[in-house]
C-alpha cells in the first residue's frame, strides 16, 4: 500500500504562461513541504506537455546548492540539511508522456485509458491514481490495481470544465466505507475546509487553486492545519 501525503499538490499549466513559471511555482510547492506534485495540462499538445513535465522532472531530481560541510561526512553532522528526496512526480491523464518524461505515476479519469490498460502501460511500481465521481465508479476502480482512487468534486471548482456533481463530504464518507485504498478528496478544498475533508475519511487533499496564491506559505498552512 502506498502512502500519500496529506497535501496532493496539482500544477495545472493553465495557471502558468511558460515553463519558467511552472518550475518557479512547483519550487515554491516543494518549499512549503510538498512531496507529491500532479502536472495537468489540458489544453496543451502533446509536445509541449511532455518539455514541460521534462523541466519539472528534472528541476525537481536538482539537488538544492549544498550548504558548506554537508554532504561530506557519512553520517549527517547536527543541524546539517536532510538529503534531498525529489518529490513523486504524477502525470495526468497521458501514461505515454508519464514515461516518457520518467514521472513516478500516472492518474487518469472515467474518460482516459481504463486502469488496467494504463498498468500494462507504466508497469507495476508506478503509483496508478483513478479518479471517481460516484460510488458505482468508485466501486469499479476499486477492483482495479489502482494504487489510490480520488474521489470529487468535493465542494463546487472553477478549475475543471464540466465538473461531475458535488459529491459533498458525504460523499467522501461514502467513498471512505467503499474502498481500503487511499483516497484523495479533490474539487473546492481550501484551507478552511480541508480538516473536515479528512476527517470525513480522506486521507489527502487535492488542491489547485488555493495554492496559487503565495504556493509556499499556502502549501506551509495546509500541512499545519492536516498534521
Ligand atoms: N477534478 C475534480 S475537481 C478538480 C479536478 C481536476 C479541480 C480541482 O481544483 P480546485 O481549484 O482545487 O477546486
Ligand atoms: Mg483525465
Amino acid at each position: 500500500m502506498i502512502l500519500l501525503p496529506r497535501l496532493y499538490a496539482i500544477v495545472d499549466a493553465a495557471f502558468s504562461s511558460t515553463p519558467e513559471e511552472i518550475v518557479t511555482f512547483a519550487e515554491e510547492l516543494l518549499a512549503g513541504g510538498c512531496t507529491l506534485l500532479q502536472y495537468r495540462n489540458k489544453s496543451g499538445n502533446s509536445r509541449v506537455m511532455l518539455e514541460q513535465a521534462l523541466v519539472l522532472r528534472r528541476h525537481s531530481r536538482a539537488k538544492p546548492a549544498p550548504s558548506a560541510g554537508s554532504g561530506q561526512a557519512l553520517s549527517l553532522p547536527k543541524g546539517a540539511p536532510a538529503p534531498h528526496v525529489p518529490p513523486k512526480l504524477i502525470m495526468n491523464d497521458r501514461a505515454d508522456l508519464g514515461l516518457a518524461a520518467e514521472f513516478d505515476g500516472v492518474h487518469v479519469g472515467q474518460d482516459d485509458l481504463s486502469p488496467e490498460s494504463v498498468r500494462r502501460i507504466i508497469g507495476p511500481e508506478r503509483w496508478l491514481g483513478v479518479s471517481t465521481h460516484n460510488p458505482e465508479q468508485i466501486q469499479a476502480a476499486d477492483r482495479t490495481s489502482a494504487d489510490y482512487l480520488a474521489i470529487g468534486p468535493v465542494f463546487s471548482t472553477l478549475s475543471k470544465d464540466k465538473p461531475d456533481p458535488v459529491v459533498g463530504l458525504d460523499g467522501v464518507r461514502r467513498a471512505r466505507q467503499q474502498t481500503r485504498k487511499p483516497l484523495v478528496a479533490i474539487g473546492g478544498i481550501t484551507r478552511a475546509n480541508a480538516a473536515s475533508v479528512i476527517e470525513a475519511g480522506a486521507d489527502s487533499v487535492a488542491v489547485i487553486s488555493d495554492l496559487l496564491r503565495e504556493p509556499r506559505k499556502s502549501a506551509e498552512e495546509f500541512f499545519r492545519i492536516l498534521r
